[in-house]
């Protein structure tokens, strides 16, 4: 298994520091933002590198693929192209894709926004496909999105899009919250589960929320997962949808990654 931390919960702190912070932890790599006017991927690599770290995933900006304006629509789908060819000079397998965080309702309807949405990734999974990169569609809960809420919707979406390098982007935390049982929804994803973000049920470190990971890891171990698991804490406080919260956040969230990838890799062991 691999492991990485999203650099998006440390919020606009250079890349730098955020390694520098990372360096001292067990993790392999990042989720990187897919800042494409913030990063020169030669340099991002190197500096990683030279940090023992690597961009294992990125987390795409909030573009909205299913918007029922074509002007819209076609801004999503240049930003994804765009972040494709960004992941290629990463030497990143694999990019992250969603709604816009954070509208939960649809402007027309759910079934045009639907299909507006399997056509966007189409266009994208067809020009991946070509470059040998892989796709994950993530599962937010209805408080983030309002298309893909459940790992059974997102398995069907796929089949919609009909496409191999298309699979899943599951959340413990938004698993927390949508699905009946978190352990099913990871067998519902099967094979086609290509990425996993990490937190408890209250997005804080592993271990301080009531989710059952060992059962988790367990199951990833079952399914022969071989993905990586990415941390996605946030600090305590308001707003979901920013990582800055009161005084000491940043050091509230390193100590989540830390205690995080201890219990992971000890889990680990545990279910080989
Ligand atoms: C948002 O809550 C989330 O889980 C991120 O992975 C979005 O990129
Ligand atoms: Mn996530």
């Amino acid at each position: 298994m691999k492991y990485g931390v999203c650099n998006w919960i440390f919020g606009d702190e250079p890349l730098e520091e955020t390694a520098s912070r990372l360096s001292t932890l067990d993790y392999d790599g990042v989720e990187l933002k897919g800042d494409l006017e913030l990063y020169d991927p030669a340099q991002v690599k190197a500096l990683l590198a030279d940090h023992g770290l690597r961009v294992l995933s990125l987390t795409p900006q909030d573009v909205d693929l299913p918007h029922p304006d074509a002007g819209e629509r076609g801004k999503a789908v240049d930003y994804y192209l765009r972040l494709l060819d960004f992941a290629a000079a990463l030497d990143c397998p694999l990019v992250c894709c969603h709604g816009a965080v954070g509208r939960i309702r649809a402007l027309t309807t759910y079934e045009q926004e639907y299909v507006n949405f399997v056509v966007g990734v189409q266009r994208i999974a067809a020009r991946a496909e070509e470059m040998g990169l892989r796709i994950a569609m993530e599962v937010l809960n209805r408080y983030e999105s309002h298309l893909l809420n459940t790992a059974a919707q997102a398995m069907n979406f796929i089949a919609d899009v009909g496409a191999s390098n298309v699979g899943l982007l599951l959340d413990a935390y938004h698993m927390n919250i949508e699905e009946a049982d978190l352990r099913s929804a990871i067998l519902t994803a099967g094979e086609r589960l290509f990425l996993f973000h990490a937190a408890d049920s209250n997005r804080a470190s592993i271990g301080r929320g009531h989710t059952d990971f060992l059962g988790l890891m367990r199951t990833l171990q079952g399914i022969g997962y071989d993905g990586a698991i990415i941390v996605e804490c946030t600090a305590s406080g308001p707003d979901p949808f920013t990582p800055v919260k009161g005084e000491g956040w940043r050091e509230e969230v390193t100590q989540y990654a830390a205690e995080s990838i201890k219990l992971l890799r000890l889990y680990e062991e545990m279910v080989q």
